[in-house]
């Protein structure tokens, strides 16, 4: 246990100080529950300073992803309240390591889910829908892990921005939620395109794989959390530079953004 202690330490103390780290499994052996087990510590380090988790967040349920990763299995992690930014808020990229963007929907449930009541619908439960933005920052040098490794360190999880929430009754009336196209701004350019479907091939199957994996690996779901599906897009890197922006819009969901602080005039 101490051992699962000093290495969500490790990683706690790279995020905290902005400071790659080797891969884990370099020195270690992890296995995937491990893994959580560590990613677990991680989020009790965060609490512990006053923190709260608000959520979950899937990770690797689109292809662009899993392939641009090398890594095929979808994962899970949680983010907390101090990771929130708010839409068209800032990010201080100096207190990042190597921060990438990428392009989500986001769910908020209104009452909690039961992981371990079979009977309890995770989609019943969905309150409203919402386009996001998340920055994953791996904490490992060159962003490259393991699949354990991954875990471990929250999978990748550093900010995230949701846009406006829309009631999911009539956003799931009027549209197809399965294949909305996706649009990526970076800096008022386009860098990434896509659809909806690529998150495994329709967002809402993460409703019922966040049930699943909130079962496996203890994590709950109470009442308000807010659910990221994952990326529609591959990641793309996010200048260490002050006064880029940063815009996704999903169709018919509408856009989020954010504009970075900080980090060097010159890139
Ligand atoms: C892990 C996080 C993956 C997603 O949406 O697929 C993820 C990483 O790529 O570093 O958040
Ligand atoms: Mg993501």
């Amino acid at each position: 246990m101490t051992d699962v202690v000093a290495l969500a330490s490790m990683l706690d103390d790279a995020a905290r100080t902005a400071t790659a780290i080797p891969q884990l499994t370099a020195t270690t052996s992890l296995t995937l529950d491990k893994a959580y087990d560590v990613q677990r510590a991680g989020v009790a380090l965060r609490t512990e300073r006053g923190d709260a988790a608000v959520g979950v967040k899937l990770g690797f349920t689109s292809k662009a992803k899993a392939l641009q990763m090398g890594v095929s299995d979808a994962i899970i992690g949680v983010i907390t309240d101090e990771m929130r930014v708010d839409d068209g808020g800032e990010v201080d990229v100096s207190r990042l390591i190597h921060p990438r963007i990428e392009p989500e929907v986001a769910f908020r449930l209104g009452p909690d889910i039961d992981p371990d009541d079979p009977h309890d619908d995770p989609q019943t439960a969905v309150l409203e829908i919402a386009p996001a933005l998340e920055i994953i920052d791996s904490r490992y040098r060159d962003f490259t892990f393991s699949l354990e490794d991954v875990v471990a360190d929250n999978t990748s999880a550093a900010r995230f921005v949701v846009g406006p929430w829309r009631p999911f009754e009539s956003a799931q009336a009027r549209l197809d939620l399965g294949n909305l196209g996706v649009v990526l701004e970076l800096d008022g350019a386009v860098v990434e395109t896509g659809s909806t479907a690529a998150i495994l091939g329709d967002p809402l199957r993460a409703l019922p794989a966040v049930k699943r994996m909130a079962r496996h690996h203890g994590l709950a779901l109470p009442a308000g959390s807010i659910i990221l599906a994952g990326a529609a897009t591959a990641a793309v890197s996010l200048p260490s530079q002050p006064g880029i922006s940063v815009v996704a819009t999903v169709t018919g969901l509408g856009r989020v953004c954010l504009t970075t602080v900080g980090g060097d005039v010159d890139g």
